[in-house]
């Protein structure tokens, strides 16, 4: 491909692993509801909006009809209230690894970087995590309308980094996000199973792995 110019990364999962506070606090709400779900199901949320995984929540228990929209809205801020307390916990040593040592090979090659998240809570996670500086641009949901898999969040990151689809690379652990990566024309590194992020251009294991010169040689 042309030279890499920029990196478009997703949050949860690819910068730090929140998946695990999302399930738990989703599973906190669900439990309640009478709906048992495990972490088979949770990789189906990964990349979801929040109110979207509420209704992914209910569809799967049956009980889709069982709740009027005010109720659904009470629902989404009572996961979002237990989660948060969870995030609390974040700290520098929540970064995954190899993320903190790429961020600075990027800025050393001049790269340009953006995070691209369906999560409201994006900035207070970088900020505990003490790598809110080091993004040019943080795309989150409250920035856009549309959640992924729609390319619009990955859109919004090129429009505000200035670059075309076809010299930047988006970073992603959900199937929804590396669809929405593609669907944005973009290349997409999948970190994960290469099973459930099929259509990525290159799947790697860990983050750990992220290298520029292997991103580079992506056709
Ligand atoms: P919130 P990402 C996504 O973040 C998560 O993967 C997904 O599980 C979550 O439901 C969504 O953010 C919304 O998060 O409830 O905090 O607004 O992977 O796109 O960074
Ligand atoms: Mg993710």
């Amino acid at each position: 491909m042309e030279k890499i110019k920029g990196i478009i990364f997703d949050l949860d999962g690819v910068i730090t692993d929140t998946a695990e506070f999302h399930y738990l606090a989703w599973k906190k709400l669900a439990d309640k509801l009478d709906i048992e779900i495990d972490r088979d199901f949770n990789e189906t949320l990964k990349g979801v909006s929040r109110t979207d995984s509420l209704e992914r929540i209910l569809a799967y228990g049956g009980r889709s009809d069982d709740f009027d929209a005010q109720e659904k809205v009470e629902m989404a801020e009572w996961k979002n209230e237990v989660y948060k307390e969870m995030i609390e916990a974040i700290t520098p040593n929540n970064i995954l690894p190899g993320i903190e040592s790429f961020l600075k090979e990027l800025k050393e090659a001049g790269i340009r970087t953006a995070i691209a998240s369906a999560s409201k809570n994006a900035e207070v996670i970088l900020r505990s995590l003490g790598i809110r500086d080091q993004f040019d641009y943080v795309v989150d949901a409250a920035k856009i309308t549309k959640s992924k898999p729609d390319p619009e969040v990955f859109l919004k990151a090129l429009e505000l980094l200035e670059l075309s689809a076809d010299v930047c690379i988006g970073v992603e652990d959900a199937a929804s996000g590396v669809d929405a990566i593609k669907d944005a024309k973009m290349r997409a590194v999948g970190i994960g199973d290469a099973e459930i992020l099929g259509r990525a251009d290159l799947v790697l294991a860990s983050t750990a792995s992220l290298q520029l010169k292997q991103l580079q040689n992506i056709d």
